[in-house]
């Protein structure tokens, strides 16, 4: 019988010190009904608890860890970098060759911005966006998680949804009512708010493939939509490439897909598992960011050389041959066999995946917005977590987040994957 008296001693002394005994939400895993393992290290696919039980990992730490935990190039970039001094506050090579690098990589990005996490990335964007437009408006949608910027926590997803938090206490109305959320792939629904506010919105963001309701494909013609919608009106399209940059494809979904935003915010991948952020696109927008235009936004970690050396070398080993095909087979595979071991087990599940993102809802389906995505039953999925972990898997603890699959998982690993969760969803 495994053991867990570490973890459990570890957590307890934690939740007197941080609310709820974490740093974020998501890693308390309220929703999964158990009391969180407290990670010593990983290595390659896998995660050890302080008790030293092994757990293949589908976290990736929510998406950064695309060549798996401690990989030897990124941890020898680090020591190398940190070795020079950790921060000066002033620009740095490192900076200089990761903007041109993202530059490069993403279609939308003329001009970019690297900042500290996805949340800082996309309050700016908007903030930009709203400067830029002389506008106050701006349309989410449901299910949909930017970071915790007070414009955002409106019908959010990810730790605000698995938590059940309809908003958030402490985001004034004021702020709240400039904040549009709509069903996500609903482009009906967009083109009446824009109609009913003209000239009034600012942005439309959107995550170009949702992974904050668990994960949500566009449907056809949807981001496209989007596009149109905002060269009518005039207000700014924001892909919010947090989890897809460099996850979906080397450009991020505007590659994949081939509409190109005016602003995209990025993160996690970026950062190889550091705190990265960026946001960025059109110069004339860019530009007018100070010191070079009047709208601020600052940051004294921004750039970090050692946070900066774990993210170029993270991009510059995605820029190997084969990466992106090897995930997408990885993704398929794992995606079809699970699919196939529930309908054997005449349990119904609808598996969303894009590349080597995907999510198993535990509801007949089909899941295109959140809706439908809170149709999933929640009790299925804690028991599906549970069974898994027992078998050493660490799947991500609420219905409403995404399984990340990195270079680092094999063959083998998701083969065992399968095997375990053939006899916990016999079990169900
Ligand atoms: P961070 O501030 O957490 O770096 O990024 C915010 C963010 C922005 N945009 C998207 C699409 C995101 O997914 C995120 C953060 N994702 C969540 C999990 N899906 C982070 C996990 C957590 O909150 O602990």
């Amino acid at each position: 019988m495994a053991d867990y008296a570490n973890s459990e001693r570890l957590f307890k002394a934690a939740q007197e010190l941080m609310p709820g005994g974490v740093n974020s939400p998501v890693r308390a895993w309220q929703a999964v009904g158990l009391s969180p393992r407290m990670i010593a290290r990983g290595e390659g696919a896998r995660v050890y608890d302080v008790d030293g039980n092994a757990y293949l990992d589908y976290v990736g730490s929510w998406g950064p860890l695309i060549l798996g935990h401690a990989a030897p190039e990124v941890v020898a970039a680090v020591q190398e970098a940190a070795a020079k001094g950790t921060s000066f506050g002033a620009t740095t090579p490192g900076e200089v060759e990761l903007a041109q690098l993202l530059v490069d990589a993403v279609p939308g990005l003329n001009m970019v911005r690297l900042v500290n996490s996805g949340t800082e990335a996309c309050m700016s964007a908007l903030r930009l966006a709203r400067g830029a437009t002389g506008r106050p408006r701006v349309i989410k949608f449901d299910g949909c998680y930017h970071g915790h910027a007070d414009s955002y926590l409106v019908a959010a997803g990810s730790g605000v949804l698995t938590q059940g938090i309809a908003g958030s206490p402490g985001v004034p109305q004021e702020v709240a009512t400039l904040t549009l959320s709509l069903p996500y792939n609903d482009l009906e629904a967009v083109r009446q708010a824009v109609r009913r506010h003209p000239g009034e919105v600012a942005a439309i963001i959107v995550e170009p493939v949702a992974g904050n309701m668990g994960v949500v494909p566009p449907q056809p013609g949807f981001l496209a939509g989007l596009r149109q919608i905002c060269d009518a009106d005039g207000c700014l399209l924001i892909f919010d490439e947090v989890i897809t940059g460099f996850r979906v494809a080397w450009g991020g979904a505007q590659a994949l897909y081939g509409v190109t935003p005016d602003l995209t915010c990025l993160g996690k991948i970026m950062g190889g598992g550091l705190p990265v952020g960026a946001y960025g696109g059109r110069r004339d927008l860019l530009t007018q960011m100070a010191p070079s235009g009047p709208i601020y936004q600052a940051g004294t970690l921004s750039g970090n050389p050692v946070a900066v050396a774990a993210g170029l070398t993270t991009l510059k080993a995605l820029q190997r041959p084969g990466v992106y095909e090897s995930l997408e087979e990885k993704g398929a595979w794992l995606a079809r066999e699970l699919a196939q071991a529930a309908a054997q087990c005449r349990v119904p599940v609808t598996i969303n995946r894009v590349g080597s993102m995907l999510t198993v809802f535990f509801t007949p389906g089909p899941v295109t917005n959140l809706d439908d995505a809170k149709q999933a039953d929640l009790g299925r999925f804690r028991q599906f977590f549970q069974g898994m972990l027992a078998a050493g898997l660490y799947l991500p603890p609420s219905q409403f987040e995404a399984v990340f699959v990195s270079l680092a998982h094999g063959q083998e690993d998701l083969e065992c994957t399968v095997a375990a969760a053939q006899k916990v969803l016999a079990g169900l």
